[in-house]
C-alpha cells in the first residue's frame, strides 16, 4: 500500500471516476478553484510586505469597506474560473450583480458562488481568513441569476480554504468531507484531514456576545444554558472569521451563531448564498446541523443573491438544544 501523499488533483481524480458520466468538467472547475487559493495564499501571507493592505475607497454592496486583498482575490476567482469556459454564471460577495462571463461560458454547466476573501476586516491584524465556494449544476432558465437561487441542498460542491497557519482546503462533493494542506515547497495540497466528523457535542460556543441585548430571549437563555451547562464546561471562542471559527468547530466540536437581534443584524449578518449553505453543506456531511432558526438552512429558497440569514451550525447537540430554546421562548 503506497503512502505517498495524496494530492487535491489525485483525490479529485479518483472522485471523478466514480461518476461514470462525468467528463472532467466538475474537475477541471475545483482544481481552477484550488489554484485561485493558491495564489491568494501566497498574497495572503506577505500581505504585510507589499502594498496590497488596508481598505480602497471602494465598498461592496452591503456598504462595507472594500480591503484591496478582497478585490485581489475576487479577481482571481474570476479569471480563474472564466477561461475554463464551463461556469455559466458566478456571483461573489464582492459584486452587486452577477459577474458577466465571457461568451465560451454560455455553454458551461454550473454555476459558482463565492466570498472570495471572507473575514478580511481581519486581514491587517494577521488573524485567519478564508475563501468560501459553491459549485451547483445550471438549470435551464432565461435568467441566468436562477441557476445561482437554488436551495443550498442543490449543491453539487461546497469548500472553504483556511488562509491560517497552514492553507488548507476543505470541500465537499456529497461523499463526506476531507481536508487537504497546502505543502509550499511543492505547490500542492495534500490529504491531511480524511472524512472529517464533527463530534456529536463540543465544549466550545461561538457567538458575539456584544450584541446580547439585542438578542430575543430565547437566544439569551440559550447562551446563559451553555455557560452553565450541567454536564460539562463550555468556553467562549470568538475570532470574528467565519472560516476560522467554523473550521475550529469542525474539528473540535461546539456550535457557531451569528443570530438575528433587534437592531444590527434585523435578519442576521452572514450571507445566505455564499457563506451559509456552502458551510451548512459541509456540516451536514460531517454529522452536524445547520439552522436559521426556524428551518434547515439547506431548505431555504434564496430570493436574492446577497440575502442575509441567521446561521446556527455545528454539533448535532448544540444545534438541537439551540431549537428547542427558540422554541419554547420563542
Ligand atoms: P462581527 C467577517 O466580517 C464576517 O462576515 C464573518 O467572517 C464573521 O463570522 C462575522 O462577520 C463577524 O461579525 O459582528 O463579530 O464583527
Amino acid at each position: 500500500m503506497s503512502n505517498a501523499p495524496v494530492s487535491l488533483s489525485r483525490f479529485m481524480l479518483e472522485e471523478e471516476r466514480k461518476h461514470k458520466e462525468a467528463v472532467g468538467d466538475f474537475t477541471i472547475i475545483l482544481e481552477q478553484i484550488a489554484f485561485a487559493a493558491k495564489i491568494i495564499s501566497r498574497e495572503v501571507n506577505k500581505a504585510g510586505l507589499v502594498n496590497i493592505l488596508g481598505s480602497t475607497e471602494s465598498h461592496n454592496v452591503h456598504g462595507e469597506t472594500q480591503q484591496k486583498l478582497d478585490l485581489f482575490s475576487n479577481e482571481e476567482m474570476i479569471k480563474a474560473l472564466d477561461p475554463t469556459g464551463k461556469v455559466y454564471a458566478m456571483a461573489s460577495e464582492e459584486v452587486d450583480e452577477l459577474i458577466p462571463v465571457s461568451d465560451k461560458s454560455l455553454e458551461g454547466k454550473y454555476a459558482v458562488v463565492f466570498d472570495p476573501l471572507d473575514g478580511s476586516s481581519n486581514i491587517d491584524v494577521n488573524v485567519s481568513i478564508g475563501t468560501i465556494f459553491g459549485i451547483y449544476k445550471k438549470v435551464e432558465s432565461q435568467n441566468p441569476v436562477d441557476s445561482l437561487l437554488q436551495k443550498g441542498k442543490e449543491l453539487l460542491c461546497a469548500g472553504y480554504v483556511i488562509y491560517g497557519s497552514s492553507t488548507m482546503f476543505v470541500y465537499t462533493t456529497g461523499n463526506g468531507v476531507n481536508g487537504f494542506t497546502l505543502d509550499p515547497s511543492v505547490g500542492e495540497f495534500l490529504l491531511s484531514h480524511q472524512d472529517i466528523k464533527i463530534p456529536e457535542y463540543g465544549k466550545i460556543y461561538s457567538i458575539n456576545e456584544s450584541n446580547y441585548d439585542r438578542w430575543a430571549k430565547g437566544i439569551q437563555e440559550y447562551v446563559k444554558f451553555i455557560k452553565n451547562h450541567p454536564d460539562r464546561q463550555y468556553t467562549a471562542r470568538w475570532i470574528g472569521s467565519l472560516v476560522a471559527d467554523f473550521h475550529r468547530n469542525l474539528l473540535k466540536g461546539g456550535v457557531f451563531l451569528y443570530t438575528e437581534d433587534s437592531k444590527k443584524n434585523k435578519n442576521g449578518k452572514l450571507r445566505l448564498l455564499y457563506e451559509a449553505n456552502p458551510m451548512s453543506f459541509i456540516v451536514e456531511q460531517a454529522g452536524g446541523l445547520s439552522t436559521n432558526g426556524q428551518m434547515r438552512i439547506l431548505d431555504i429558497k434564496p430570493t436574492s443573491l446577497h440575502e442575509k440569514t441567521p446561521l446556527i451550525l455545528g454539533s448535532k447537540y448544540e444545534v438541537e438544544k439551540y431549537l428547542e430554546f427558540r422554541e419554547k421562548y420563542v
